[in-house]
C-alpha cells in the first residue's frame, strides 16, 4: 500500500459549545486540530498507512494529542516531545448572520520553536510515497519555514511526491518579517500536487487574474504550471454561501495536460465547517492513493468535505462505508 507522511503544527481547538460567544461561555469544547493533522487523521480513518510529524510539549496536553491521533490510527513516530507550549486556537461558530471567528494563540508553540534538527527526515521519509504539508507552517516563523523546506528537500531527494495545501492565513504571516511569495514559491517548486485557488496562485506569482471564474481559474492554472515544472495537479474548492448552514461547494482539479474536472455538492444543515478544506484534500489524496482518476478524486474530495460539515470538531473521522453511503445518496437510517 502507498504511504503518506503529513507534517505540521498540532493544535488544540477550543470552541464555546453551541452558538455561545467566548465572552459568555463558562466552558469550552476541545479538539485536536491543525490542518495537516486533520488530513492525516482523515486518511488514517479511511484505512491508509499515514504518519504525522510534529512537535508537542512533553506534558499531558501534548501527550493526549499524540494519544488521540494514534487512536485514530495515525503513526505518531514523527511526533516529537519538547518545547514549552501547545498551539491553541479558539473558534466561535457563526450563527444566523454572524460569521465564524478564529483567534490564534500559538506563538512560541513547541512546533514553532522546533530546532532544525528536530526531525530526521531521511529516516521518517523512508518507504514514504507522499509528503503532505501546507502554507500554514512557513507562516509561523523562520524556524518552521526552514523545517518545511528541509522536509521538502529531503522528500525530493528520496523521490517522495509532495502534496502542498496553500492554506493562506493572512493573520499568521503578519507575525514575522517574511516574504510569503518567495517562501511559498520555494516550497511549491517541489510539489506534484497543490491545493489552491486563483488567489493562492496570484500570491505565488505576484499577479492577479481577471475575467469570469472559469477563465480566471484556467489562466491561473496555466501560469502556475508554467512557473512550476514539477507541478502536475492543482485542486481547489470554491464555496457559495447561501445561508450560514446552506452552502454550495464546488471542486475543480486542473491537470498539467490541460484536462480539468469540476464537481459540485450542496451542503445543508451545516454543523461545523472548520476543517472542510482539509477533508477535501484528504478525499482527493484518498482517490489518488487508491489509483482513482481525477473525476473520481474530485468527487471523493467533495464527498468527504460534505460529510465533514456534519461533524463537530476539525477532523473528518469517516470510513469508506460512510463515503459509499453518501455517494449513493443514502441519508436514511442505516440499520
Ligand atoms: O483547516 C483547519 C485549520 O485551520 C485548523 O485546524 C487550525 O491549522 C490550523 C490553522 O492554522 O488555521
Amino acid at each position: 500500500s502507498r504511504r503518506l507522511l503529513a507534517f505540521g503544527e498540532t493544535m488544540l481547538r477550543m470552541s464555546p459549545p453551541g452558538r455561545e460567544l467566548l465572552m459568555q461561555t463558562p466552558r469550552l469544547d476541545v479538539w485536536v486540530a491543525g490542518a495537516e493533522a486533520n488530513v492525516a487523521t482523515a486518511l488514517a480513518r479511511l484505512g491508509h498507512d499515514v504518519g504525522f510529524a510534529s512537535r508537542v510539549p512533553d506534558n499531558d496536553l501534548g501527550r493526549s494529542a499524540v494519544t488521540t491521533l494514534r487512536g485514530h490510527g495515525v503513526d505518531t513516530a514523527g511526533m516529537k516531545l519538547g518545547g514549552d507550549r501547545m498551539g491553541l486556537y479558539f473558534v466561535t461558530s457563526g450563527a444566523g448572520m454572524r460569521a465564524t471567528e478564529v483567534i490564534y494563540d500559538r506563538s512560541g508553540s513547541s512546533f514553532a520553536e522546533a530546532p532544525v534538527d528536530t526531525w530526521n527526515w531521511d529516516e521518517l521519509l523512508s518507504g514514504i510515497d507522499w509528503l503532505h504539508l501546507s502554507g500554514i507552517t512557513p507562516a509561523l516563523g523562520p524556524g518552521p519555514a526552514a523545517n518545511a523546506l528541509a522536509a521538502v528537500k529531503a522528500a525530493s531527494g528520496h523521490g517522495v511526491r509532495i502534496s502542498f495545501d496553500g492554506n493562506y492565513r493572512p493573520k499568521l504571516w503578519g507575525s514575522w518579517d517574511s516574504d510569503p511569495q518567495a517562501i511559498l514559491c520555494e516550497l511549491v517548486a517541489h510539489a506534484d500536487l497543490m491545493f489552491g485557488n486563483h488567489r493562492d496562485i496570484a500570491l505565488l506569482l505576484g499577479r492577479e487574474f481577471s475575467g469570469d471564474a472559469e477563465h480566471r481559474r484556467r489562466e491561473a492554472a496555466e501560469a502556475a504550471f508554467s512557473k512550476f515544472p514539477r507541478l502536475n495537479t492543482i485542486a481547489s474548492t470554491a464555496r457559495v454561501v447561501e445561508t450560514v448552514d446552506h452552502h454550495r461547494l464546488s471542486a475543480r482539479i486542473d491537470m498539467r495536460d490541460g484536462h480539468a474536472q469540476t464537481e459540485e455538492v450542496v451542503l445543508s444543515g451545516i454543523v461545523d465547517r472548520i476543517g472542510g478544506g482539509d477533508a477535501f484534500a484528504a478525499g482527493v489524496l484518498h482517490g489518488i492513493l487508491c489509483g482513482s482518476d481525477m473525476q473520481e478524486a474530485a468527487r471523493t474530495g467533495l464527498a468527504l468535505a460534505a460529510l465533514k460539515h456534519s461533524l463537530p470538531g476539525d477532523a473528518s473521522l469517516f470510513r469508506q462505508t460512510d463515503l459509499d453511503a453518501y455517494l449513493e445518496g443514502g441519508y436514511d437510517v442505516r440499520r
